[in-house]
Formats: C-alpha cells, structure tokens, sequence
C-alpha cells in the first residue's frame, strides 16, 4: 500500500470538508443545518432534519431524497390525532412557497431514512440529495447529533 491509513483518513477528511462547513444553495433554495438522530444498532429507520428556504419569485417543491446510507428516503410530516402521534408519508413532496422557510424539526416535517444500511453515528456525516422541482437536485450531508438532540448542535460559522 502506497498510503498509510491517516493518509487515506486526512484525505477523506478533507474531501467531506466542504460539504460540512457549509450550508447549500442550488439557484433559489437555500438549505441550512442538515442534521439526523443517532439510531440504535437494532433501529432501520432514521430521522433527519433541515431548514429550507425558497429565495425566489416562485414557489418548489422537494420532490424526492436519496440516500446511499438507506435502501429510501421518504419526506413525512408528524401529526397529533386524537393524541397519537402520527407519520404520514408525503407523496406528492413539500411545498416551499416563494420567499418562505420549511423548518423540519422533531416532531414535525422530517426526513426518513429508510432501511438503514448501517447505524447513523454521532458525528458521521450521512450524504443525500435532494431533487427540487424547480432548483433541480443539491447534494447535502446530515451531521449525526446525539438521539436526545433537539436542533443541530455546535457552531455553525462559517470556516474560512
Ligand atoms: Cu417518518
């Protein structure tokens, strides 16, 4: 071997660098703190979380994610009904009106990893992209934040 495994692992480092110090934009969509929950080794579901903001004269809509962390990742809302919590799955994708933000949040609008491949683990970053109807597809990565996390945690300056 020609490399050693710091070698490998700096270089790994350095080419997930850019996706991870920033927040991405694709035309007028605006995507910032991408973050998914820690699962358990037995857990093939998880959740992810991100904030949308529709920067143009006309409204989108996310229509679709993918993942190579799971086997689907499906957009769904969270809902109480007659005090159940309820996940609807939403098939037509999520609007995002010109000029307004999406905040998905635990507990409501989420990201769902499906069939899992391996656990999310704290710290990793979990790469997807999204396809928007009209800002085509933007490549983001969910930083993995402890299960008892509620909004993405650290700093999130920019790194210059
Ligand atoms: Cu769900």
């Amino acid at each position: 071997m020609r490399y050693s495994r710091t070698t490998l692992a700096a270089a790994i480092a350095c080419l997930a660098a850019p996706i991870a110090a920033r927040d991405a934009n694709a035309g007028t969509i605006r995507i910032s703190h991408p973050w998914a929950r820690e699962t358990a080794p037995s857990q093939t579901v998880g959740g992810g979380y991100l904030s949308l903001t529709n920067k143009g004269r006309q409204p989108d809509r996310l229509i679709s994610a993918t993942s190579p962390a799971a086997r689907e990742v499906q957009i769904h809302s969270m809902s109480m009904d007659r005090g159940v919590m309820r996940m609807r799955r939403l098939t037509g994708g999520l609007a995002i009106p010109a000029g307004a933000t999406v905040a998905m949040a635990p507990g409501g609008l989420h990201i769902m990893f499906v069939g899992l491949k391996a656990p999310l683990k704290r710290g990793a970053m979990i790469p997807a992209q999204l396809s928007f109807e009209r800002a085509g597809t933007i490549r983001i990565a969910f930083k993995v934040e402890p299960v008892t996390a509620q909004g993405p945690g650290g700093s999130h300056h920019e790194q210059h």
